[in-house]
């Protein structure tokens, strides 16, 4: 992508955005990275160095809780330590400015949170809760565990992190909030995702088909690159504080 192109890009999302009083952002990975949180997919990815089937079902963890726990508080060490960038920050003015109404992620890091947004629907779950798998009793973990893997407090069994792996259901009242704002938003922002794992990935679809734009900022193409009105190729931690800062100039005109 040229610098033009770029440029271009970047004003057509500004001026689809400035006109928005119901965009809602869905987000990946990607957005994550510049805070220096691996994503899943491509070469540095998590799936490079670890089988997901190993790790991230549950059989993976039937068969081996302990080692499935030590992958979880290595990751949540990371995101313990992570900052918010300049992407979530982004997003969190561009709700407080009455544009975005909530963001859909799939990360369970909650770094959205930690800048501040309001209206964040974890698709995926989070690291910051554990559920026993017997009697589904939840404890939250402000901090990495200290002794894996964790017991529940009321009936003994184990704990598992309470995110949502390969072959489970997203929680129904999750995902029926979720498409909710997907047929009701006139812009679906989509951030950092490769948007090949479903049901996340089916979102803009039913955006679209219920009449919003798509704005997508990503790296790389993705599955969604296709659909989407508008395509802007940067990292998201530099291009969308240029996006919010040029929208709150248009508003204030
Ligand atoms: C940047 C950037 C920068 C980088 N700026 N951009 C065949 C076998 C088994 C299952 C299936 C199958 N076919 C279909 C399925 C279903 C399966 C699925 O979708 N699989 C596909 C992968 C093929 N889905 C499920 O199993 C789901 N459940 C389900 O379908 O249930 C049905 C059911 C109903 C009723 C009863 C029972 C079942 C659940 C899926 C859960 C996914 N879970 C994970 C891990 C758990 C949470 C965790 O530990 O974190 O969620 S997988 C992993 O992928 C994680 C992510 O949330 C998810 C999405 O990844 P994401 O966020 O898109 O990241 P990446 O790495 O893929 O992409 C990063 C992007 O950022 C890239 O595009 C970069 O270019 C970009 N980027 N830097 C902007 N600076
Ligand atoms: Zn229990």
């Amino acid at each position: 992508m040229s610098h033009y192109d770029l440029e271009s890009a970047i004003n057509r999302a500004v001026e689809i955005l400035a006109k928005s009083r119901n965009a809602v952002a869905l987000t990946g990975a990607g957005i994550s990275a510049e805070s220096g949180v691996p994503t899943f997919r491509g070469r540095n990815g998590l799936w490079s160095r670890y089988k997901p089937e190993d790790l991230a079902t549950p059989e993976a963890f039937s068969r081996n809780p302990r080692l499935v726990w030590e992958w979880y508080k290595w990751r949540m060490e990371i995101v313990y330590r992570a900052q918010p960038n300049p992407a979530h920050l982004a997003l969190r003015e561009l709700e407080d400015i009455g544009v975005l109404k909530c963001i859909i992620t799939q990360n369970v890091g909650g770094l959205d949170k930690k800048a501040g947004s309001k209206c964040v629907v974890e698709l995926h779950g989070t690291l910051w809760l554990a559920k026993c798998t017997n009697c589904n009793y939840k404890v939250e973990m402000a901090t990495p565990p200290s002794t894996i893997p964790p017991r529940c407090p009321i009936c003994g069994s184990l704990m598992r992190p309470d995110v949502v792996w390969f072959g489970e259901p997203i929680p129904p009242e999750v995902l029926a909030i979720a498409i909710n704002y997907s047929r009701e938003c006139d812009i679906m922002l989509v951030v950092g995702t490769s948007g090949v794992v479903i049901p996340a990935g089916l979102l803009p679809s039913i955006a679209k088909s219920c009449g919003a734009k798509i704005v997508e900022v990503n790296i790389e193409e993705s599955a969604i690159t296709s659909m989407a009105d508008v395509f802007v190729k940067s990292p998201a931690g530099r291009v969308l504080p240029i996006i919010v800062e040029r929208v709150k100039r248009t508003l204030s005109r």
